[in-house]
């Protein structure tokens, strides 16, 4: 099926926050924010602002009805700073005026007193000053002090990951309303409409019922809008229900660059044992996640971190410790692959050292080690349905890979400027959300009398293409055709207590749930059909928009079934709900099964280093990957390209920079670089692995979302690998992004 989202694209017709028809008498906010990253807020004068023709009025903590508060995971984070600043970039003021104009106006006449307090701008100086937003954790399998002392080499070094701004094009923003009775209706650009509607209860002081979150559609999210949309959309409330007005609040780039978080930036020191036989006996690691001033979900991305931290191998011994340190940074927050990236890219770069060391290439020691089916991770769940091996061995094949390597080691005897690398990237990413409760989604379909349909799930859209699978989902099930069918907006009046769109689980948590329903509703009809045509159930079939007695029509048509079933007074509308079985993990062993399934896959990337001058061309990157059984292959390639596309951002060029005052510096697109087309490489080639799929997957198409992010981090490894053909005694640094700058120091440093 065509992206259901294709046509109004196409026509520019889709709506966005920014595009609501804003009812007569709308307001518009803005926010004031903290111009330092650490301080006392000794004064802070809106009085001048506030007198400003056309602002109505300027809101501090001090009007907030009820809580000021808006920490998911832990209560930490005020919606409007009372005492204290804890980043650049913290909200302070919410400014309500006629026009967007006019609160720029009023913001710039707010004045602000303040004590300047020491500012922490890394997770080293944080963890060495104590300071953390919750509890470190501990995965252990294993014993790694025994098997180290058994291996024949040991290796140690650190790492260090950049986090990564999530440039939704469409920035943050809400659009609140009221409705009668105190009810409060906001639209919002949200992963987790739930999330947002309870937060602006807790925030007013009322009822969940008082508020409907709405949510059309989102331009990207990427993770930056699962917990990070909901203080815009609280603010728009609060204005929204203190004036009676409403409130249209979208952040301009600037403002959401500055006041948003982004992903982690991770320090980590590994120490890894491997034997004469490249078998990996023992792997250790500390991960030092950079959460920023409060704790946001970086308590899950810390648990992810560890879950990923193996990678796609076995290693029998693991003692793995992640510690979320508080900085004065914006709340860092959930960004496709949510902390597992950061954990593949230490292993990643503990085996290439380990390789370095032994002066053979990084994918014998990776090839040697990948997980086998009933090996157990270390968090106690047993690897089944493993294609670890499976996608490493078809990509080694089917790609020419050793042809490759040779071609490559020819080029570099023969040129002495330009350099080739190569590297292979086996992915493992599993498939669930760590926190076993939010594993649970609902459905809502109702079947109008002229045989038309109107779906809701929990599901947001936000350019995934999760509407036209769970379209998809109706068709397959109902046996229509899909211009019968909507899928109407999330909305948390139609279907209540959501998990967000997140953890690549959106299409399988709702469309089972969707499927159920669907099923729940074919019965029913098949009950009429059977009654009226005098033939045996069990024979009988919706296809075709009509139903079938052994794979032959019949004169019902699905009008004349629906009708005749609502003559007959049989319930037309359906909810079900769906929550994934088998799954568990009890944090106190730190031992489970949390995931579902796992996705699996490997990339094989080549680069060209210009050793002049430090710039590179990422040439190919060649992914087999595991779909299972793809239920819409344009839409699973379209979210592998772009997961790619941002795993190479992500590794080898978007540079966040904070001062040492924690002044964001890359704070516009002329000071932080994304891919563009350019940066993509010239070859992208993906194959499906032939495989089974998996009975948790919806129609055992597998979760598609996030995985490929990580056949980016292959990239890194292509450069490094380029980089050491020109300068044999360098000896491999992991600091990444690779930018050019890098590039050009690793090139000529040892
Ligand atoms: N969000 C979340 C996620 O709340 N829990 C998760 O496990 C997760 N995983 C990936 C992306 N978002
Ligand atoms: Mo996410 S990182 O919102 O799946």
């Amino acid at each position: 099926m065509k992206n259901t989202d294709s046509y109004s694209h196409l026509r520019g017709e889709s709506l966005y926050i920014d595009d609501l028809n804003t009812q007569q008498g709308t307001l518009y906010g803005l926010v004031f924010d903290a111009p330092i990253a650490h301080a006392k807020i000794l004064d802070l004068d809106i009085a001048k602002a506030e007198a400003l023709a056309g602002v109505i009025k300027i809101f501090t903590h001090k009007d907030v009805p009820g809580q000021n508060q808006i920490g998911g995971i832990i209560p930490d984070e005020p919606l409007l700073a009372e005492t204290d600043i804890h980043f650049w970039g913290q909200p302070i003021a919410f400014i309500v005026a006629e026009s967007e104009a006019i609160a720029k106006k009023a913001r710039a006449l707010i004045t602000i007193k303040m004590e300047a307090l020491p500012v922490i701008t890394t997770a080293t100086e944080a963890f060495k000053k104590g300071q953390f937003v919750c509890a470190p954790r501990t995965f252990n399998l294993g014993n790694t002090t025994d098997a180290f002392k058994n291996c024949d080499y040991v290796i140690e070094d650190f790492t260090f990951s950049n986090g990564q701004e999530h440039l939704y094009l469409e920035t943050q923003g809400a659009y609140a309303e009221c409705q009668e009775n105190g009810k409060i209706k906001v639209t919002s650009s949200t992963q987790g409409p739930t999330q947002v509607q309870k937060a602006i209860a807790k925030v007013l002081g009322v009822g969940m019922h008082q508020i409907e979150v709405d949510v059309i559609r989102l331009g990207g999210g990427f993770g930056g809008k699962e917990d990070q949309a909901t203080a815009w959309a609280a603010m728009a409330a609060l204005a929204a229900n203190h004036l009676h007005k409403p409130v249209k609040f979208v952040l301009n780039r600037h403002d959401d660059l500055r006041m948003t978080g982004k992903r982690h930036p991770y320090e980590s020191t590994f120490k890894i044992g491997l034997n004469k036989d490249l078998k990996i006996q023992a792997f250790e690691a500390t991960y030092l996640q950079n959460s920023g001033a409060a704790a946001d979900l970086s308590p899950a991305i810390a648990e992810r971190t560890l879950f990923h931290a193996t990678n796609a191998y076995n290693i029998k011994n693991v003692h793995t410790t992640v510690h979320s340190c508080k900085t004065n940074l914006p709340p860092n927050t959930a960004f496709r692959g949510f902390g597992g990236p950061q954990g593949m890219f230490v292993i990643e770069s503990a085996i290439a050292k380990a390789a370095e060391k032994l002066n053979i290439p990084a994918y014998k020691i990776q090839e040697a080690n990948l997980l086998q089916e009933n090996d157990e991770f270390s968090y106690g769940q047993i690897a089944t349905q493993v294609e670890a091996q499976n996608t490493w061995q078809t990509a080694i094949k089917d790609f020419d890979f050793e042809d490759d390597v040779k071609a490559i080691q020819k080029f570099n005897t023969k040129n002495t400027e330009l350099k080739k690398g190569i590297s292979v990237m086996p992915i493992c990413f599993g498939i669930s959300f760590t926190n076993t409760p939010m594993n649970h989604a609902r459905a809502l379909v109702h079947i109008y009398q002229d045989g038309s349909i109107g779906f809701s799930t929990g599901a947001v859209e936000m350019g995934q293409g999760v509407n036209t699978k769970l379209k998809q989902i109706v068709v397959q099930t109902l046996g229509l055709s899909s211009d019968k069918i909507i899928v109407e907006t999330t909305n948390t009046t139609r279907v209540a207590n959501t998990s967000p769109s997140a953890a690549s689980a959106t299409a399988d948590l709702n469309g089972k749930a969707l499927q159920l329903a669907c099923d729940s509703l074919k019965e029913r009809l098949l009950n009429v059909a059977s009654e009226e045509l005098q033939l045996d159930k069990k024979n009988l079939t919706i296809k075709n928009a009509s139903v079938y007695n052994q794979q032959k029509s019949t004169y019902l048509t699905w009008e004349s079934l629906v009708q005749m079933a609502f003559l007959k007074r049989v319930n037309l509308s359906e909810q079900a709900h769906y929550a994934t079985p088998e799954i568990h993990f009890d944090k106190t062993k730190e031992k489970g099964h949390p995931f579902a399934y796992h996705v699996y896959g490997t990339a094989i990337s080549t680069a060209t280093v210009d050793c002049i001058r430090g710039t590179y061309d990422i040439d190919s990157v060649k992914i087999i990957h595991d779909f299972g059984k793809s239920m819409n292959l344009d839409i699973d390639m379209g979210q592998i390209e772009g997961a790619l596309a941002q795993g190479i951002g992500w590794m080898t060029m978007e540079e966040i920079a904070y001062d040492k005052n924690g002044r964001l510096l890359s704070n516009a697109l002329s000071t932080y670089k994304v891919p563009d087309v350019f940066a993509m490489p010239e070859i992208v080639e993906v194959k499906a692995l032939e495989s089974a799929g998996h009975e948790m997957a919806i129609l055992k198409s597998k979760a598609v979302g996030e995985p490929p992010l990580m056949y980016g981090i292959g990239t890194y490894f292509a450069i490094q690998n380029a980089i050491k053909a020109f300068n044999k005694n360098h000896s491999l640094k992991f600091d990444a992004p690779m930018t050019p700058e890098k590039v050009l120091k690793n090139l000529y440093q040892n």
